[in-house]
């Protein structure tokens, strides 16, 4: 297969159009976190998690802490989802053993000052902004520098309920009681995520990733509503003011079917590549999406804890699959854990840049 005309592009964007190239790019959810020694050393200074985030230098060194042990094609910026909620004056605290917990929103009548809100994101996430800067002035041109935001629901499950993972009663109750309360937030939701979004590109990011970790949970009859329709407003919007910029979908949980209506809606930006979680049948996506949109993942991460043989075949299986055609990128189909192993890391970016299409 032809290389890249453009060698100085990076890899990760190559892939992201679907060009041809020799081997599928390389980049890690959640690359920069505890199961590193440097990275636990730096967090030691911030007590405050938002706060380390929020502060260019220390966010700079945790985005380039993975890229300087393993040779990665992409930086995603350190930072965080629940950054939105925190400019939109729901501050987060970050309780040891525990994680980010938001300030939550209990009352209709918090609506109408979130509107008025966008001016302070973008004055309090300008540092994000800094950090992207930062980091492409670090990073050679065939590194890519990935922006990211949460998604509308997501960060409406964060902004209603504690902990998703346990479930999300009070966004389901205000579904049922007001649902036009639950659109109004997603439209500020939509708007503050695209201000955000386009902070990060002006400020040189290659790509956004936008994660919407908990689109699993939305009801089927809201799913529409508050899923499809606000991913396509914002990458309408991104498409609107850079029209060759990749933007990434990651809707974790979301069933095949709504995966693929959301691929296969023509006003969905033809820039639009999917990220895939764990749930997703590789083989099924690389017949059924690939050949119209790129696709990423969707290694297991508990891989990256055990041994390294059983990665290394599960590795071989997803670059058979998916590899020998126009974009794919290899990535995990949820974040690496704090448990993860960092030889494992080393062992299997180098066994995707040795890997050549058969
Ligand atoms: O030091 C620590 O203890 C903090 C651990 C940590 C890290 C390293 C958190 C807390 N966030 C991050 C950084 C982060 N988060 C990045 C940038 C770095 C990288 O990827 O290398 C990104 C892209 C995220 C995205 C993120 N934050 C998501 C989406 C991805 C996913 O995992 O589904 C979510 C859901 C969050 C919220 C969050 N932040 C941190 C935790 C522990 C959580 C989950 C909270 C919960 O649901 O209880």
């Amino acid at each position: 297969m032809a290389i890249s005309t453009t060698p100085t592009q990076p890899l990760l964007l190559s892939a992201l159009q679907r060009q041809p190239i020799s081997h599928p790019p390389i980049w890690l959810m959640r690359q920069a976190g505890r199961y590193l020694p440097e990275y636990r050393a730096l967090r030691a200074n911030f007590p405050n998690f938002i706060e380390f985030c929020l502060t260019p230098d220390a966010a700079t060194t945790a985005t380039l802490q993975p890229l300087q042990r393993y040779n990665l094609d992409a930086a995603i910026i350190f930072a965080d989802i629940l950054t939105i909620p925190h400019a939109l004056g729901h501050p987060v605290k970050f309780i040891e053993h525990q994680g980010p917990v938001v300030d939550l929103f209990t009352n209709l009548a918090q609506i109408d000052p979130l509107k008025h809100k966008i001016a302070d994101l973008q004055r309090i996430l300008a540092p994000v902004a800094q950090t992207v800067r930062q980091t492409r002035a670090a990073l050679p041109a065939h590194q890519a520098v990935l922006g990211f935001s949460g998604a509308p629901f997501t960060l409406l499950c964060y902004l209603l309920d504690t902990k998703p993972s346990q479930g999300i009663p009070n966004l389901l109750k205000m579904q049922e009681e007001s649902p036009q309360a639950i659109l109004d937030l997603t439209d500020v939701m939509v708007t503050a995520i695209t201000t955000y979004l386009h902070m990060q590109l002006a400020a040189g990011a290659t790509a956004v990733q936008i994660f919407d970790s908990w689109a699993g949970l939305c009801p089927p009859n809201a799913w529409q509503t508050l899923v499809h329709q606000p991913l396509v407003r914002i990458c309408q919007n991104i498409a609107a003011s850079h029209p060759n910029t990749p933007v990434i979908l990651f809707p974790r949980l979301a069933s095949q079917q709504a995966l693929l209506n959301l691929a296969n809606d023509p006003t969905l930006p033809s820039t639009v590549a999917f990220s895939l979680g764990t749930e997703i049948n590789l083989a099924w996506a690389s017949q059924t999406l690939q050949p119209t949109r790129a696709i990423q993942g969707n290694l297991d991460p508990i891989l990256m804890i055990g041994e390294a043989a059983p990665l290394r075949t599960a590795v071989t299986q997803m670059l058979n699959l998916a590899g020998p055609q126009p974009g794919y990128i290899v990535n995990l189909g949820h974040g690496l854990t704090p448990q993860t192993n960092p030889d494992r890391v080393t062992e299997l970016v180098e066994q995707v840049h040795a890997w050549r299409a058969a």
